[in-house]
C-alpha cells in the first residue's frame, strides 16, 4: 500500500467507522488513483479523490408498512447521491436484510466510476432498504414499495436522480415504485429504469447486465485470439444477472455448469441448456423457489448446501475456463481464487459488484489472468438504463436489435478504455487500474471544469 493510500484510508476509517465494504471499495480505487496523482499532480492539488469519497448527499428515512396480519413493520430506507459531475444521479435500489449505510456507500461509490465508463451522461447513486422481500406476499411488497416511495419521491426525478433495480428489486418492485411516484407527483416521466415494456421500459434492459458481462468476457478472450465457443463456465447466483449470463454464454457456444442462491449451489456437468434455463427462470421469477429444486428436477445435477463453517465456496472448485460471479459482494476469497486458477480458470468477468475480496483480486492480478472487475464487466445494466432514459426523453422506443447493438458497442468501448488506460499508466493487462482510472478521469475533469463542487 502506498503512503498516499495509507493516509487516505486512515481518514476514511476514522470518518466512516463500521463501514468495511466502503473502506474496501475506496482502498482499491485509491491505489489506482495514486498512479494518476503521481503523473498529473493537478488532480492531487484539487483534491479530486478526497472529494469523491464524500457523498454529495445522503438521504435516510423511515419506511413503515403493514403486513398481511395487520401488524406494523418498520424498515429503513436510504439513497446515497454520490456524484453528479457528469449527469443526474443514477444507480439501483437493493432490498436485502444485509443492507446498511456502508454497503450502499460502497455500491454508490463503485457506480460513479462504472457510469463514467459507459460513455453515457450519468452520475452515481445507490439506495435501498434492509427490507427482505423473501417470503412476503405481493401485497406486502406493494405496500412496502409504496411507503418507500413516500419517503423518496421528493429527492428523485428524471433530471435529478433515476433509480433502478438491484438485488431484491426487479420488474415487480419497479412497477409498484413507479405507480406510487406517478400518483404523488402527477407526472408520467422516466424517473425509474427497468420499467415494464408497456409503460416506458426498454427492450433488453432485463437481459443487459448478464449479456454485458458475457460480451465483456468475449472481448477479454479476443485479446488472446479466443472466443467463448466450447468454454466451460462457472456462474454464481440465480437471479437477474446470473440468468441472462447463462442465456448469452449458451448463445455464444459456451456451457454453464453451476448456479447458486444463498442456501447452496447446483453443479450440472451436462450444462444448463435453454430448456433448463427456462425452468430456472420460472422457479426464481414466478414461483420464487430455491435452487435446490433444480437437482430434483434434473438428475444430471448435484446440489450442495452452503456450509458456513467452510473457509471457501466449493462452487469455485470445479474444472472450467471462465467464471462469472453474479450473486453478491465478497463471494470469492483468496482461497477460492486459488481454486479457480488450479482448476484452469483464466477469464473472470464480474457480474456482481465487488464479488472478489482484495486478497482474491491480488491472486488474479498477480497470475495475469483476464480479470474484468465489476465496475467494467457489469456496466451493461446501467448502460442500458441510460439507453432507456434516452428513449424516454425522445418518447420513441428502439427495437431489440438496436438496443442490443448499442449495448454490445458500449461493452467494447469500456473494454478498450480499460486496456488503453492500463497501458498508459504502465500496468498493461491490469483491468483493475484500467477501469478505476478510466472511470476517474472523466469525472475528475468534469469536476475541475465546474469549480469547487
Ligand atoms: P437478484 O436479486 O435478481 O439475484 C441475486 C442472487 O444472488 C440470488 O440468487 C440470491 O440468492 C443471491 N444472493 C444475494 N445475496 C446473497 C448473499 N448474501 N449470499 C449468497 N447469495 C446471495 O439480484 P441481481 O441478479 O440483480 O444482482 C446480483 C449482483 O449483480 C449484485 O451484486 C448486484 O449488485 C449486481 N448487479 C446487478 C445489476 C442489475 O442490473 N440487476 C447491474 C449490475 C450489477 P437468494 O435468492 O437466496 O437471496
Ligand atoms: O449495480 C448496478 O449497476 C445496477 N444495479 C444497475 C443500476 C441502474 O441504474 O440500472
Amino acid at each position: 500500500m502506498s503512503d498516499y493510500v495509507k493516509e487516505i484510508m486512515l481518514r476514511v476509517s476514522a470518518k466512516n467507522p463500521a463501514e468495511p465494504e466502503f473502506h474496501q471499495a475506496v482502498a482499491e480505487v485509491a491505489e489506482s488513483v495514486s498512479l494518476v496523482y503521481d503523473k498529473y499532480p493537478e488532480y492531487r492539488s484539487a483534491q479530486i479523490f478526497e472529494r469523491l469519497i464524500e457523498p454529495e448527499r445522503v438521504i435516510m428515512f423511515r419506511v413503515p408498512w403493514m403486513d398481511d396480519r395487520g401488524e406494523i413493520q418498520i424498515n429503513r430506507g436510504y439513497r446515497i447521491q454520490m456524484n453528479s459531475a457528469i449527469g443526474p444521479y443514477k444507480g439501483g435500489l437493493r432490498f436485502h436484510p444485509s443492507v446498511t449505510l456502508g454497503v450502499l456507500k460502497f455500491l454508490a461509490f463503485e457506480q460513479v466510476f462504472k457510469n463514467s465508463l459507459t460513455t453515457l451522461p450519468m452520475g452515481g447513486a445507490k439506495g435501498g432498504s434492509d427490507f427482505d422481500p423473501k417470503g412476503k406476499s405481493d401485497n406486502e411488497v406493494m405496500r412496502f414499495c409504496q411507503s418507500f416511495m413516500n419517503g423518496l419521491f421528493r429527492y428523485i426525478g428524471p433530471d435529478t436522480d433515476v433509480p433502478a433495480g438491484d438485488i431484491g428489486v426487479g420488474g415487480r418492485e419497479i412497477g409498484y415504485l413507479f405507480g406510487q411516484y406517478k400518483k404523488l407527483v402527477n407526472e408520467f416521466t422516466g424517473v425509474l429504469t427497468g420499467k415494464g415494456l408497456n409503460w416506458g421500459g426498454s427492450l433488453i434492459r432485463p437481459e443487459a447486465t448478464g449479456y454485458g458481462a458475457t460480451y465483456f468476457a468475449a472481448e477479454m478472450l479476443s485479446t488472446r485470439g479466443e472466443t467463448l465457443e466450447g468454454k466451460t463456465c462457472l456462474v454464481s447466483g440465480s437471479g437477474n444477472v446470473a440468468q441472462y449470463t447463462v442465456e448469452k454464454v449458451n448463445q455464444l457456444g459456451g456451457k454453464v455448469v453451476t448456479l447458486s442462491d444463498s442456501n447452496g449451489y447446483i453443479y450440472d456437468e451436462e450444462g444448463i441448456d435453454a430448456k433448463k434455463l427456462a425452468w430456472v427462470m420460472e422457479l426464481k421469477n414466478v414461483r420464487r423457489g430455491r435452487i435446490q429444486e433444480y437437482a430434483d428436477a434434473f438428475k444430471t445435477a448435484v446440489y450442495t448446501p452452503l456450509d458456513p463453517k467452510l473457509d471457501h465456496n466449493p462452487l469455485w472448485n470445479h474444472k472450467a475456463q471462465c467464471a462469472f460471479p453474479s450473486a453478491t459482494q465478497n463471494e470469492i476469497n483468496a482461497r477460492d481464487a486459488r481454486h479457480l486458477l488450479a482448476n484452469g480458470v483464466y477469464c473472470v468477468s464480474e457480474g456482481a459488484n465487488m464479488p472478489t475480496t482484495p486478497e482474491g483480486v491480488k491472486v488474479f492480478v498477480d497470475a495475469g489472468i483476464l480479470y474484468g472487475p465489476g465496475k467494467a464487466a457489469n456496466a451493461g445494466g446501467v448502460a442500458t438504463s441510460g439507453l432507456e432514459m434516452s428513449q424516454n426523453s425522445m418518447r420513441l422506443p428502439w427495437t431489440r436489435e438496436e438496443v442490443d447493438q448499442r449495448l454490445s458497442l458500449i461493452m467494447k468501448s469500456i473494454h478498450r478504455t480499460c486496456v488503453e488506460t492500463a497501458d498508459q499508466f504502465g500496468t498493461p493487462g491490469n483491468y483493475v487500474n484500467g477501469a478505476n482510472i478510466g472511470g476517474f478521469l472523466k469525472v475528475a475533469n468534469a469536476m475541475l471544469d465546474q469549480g469547487l463542487v
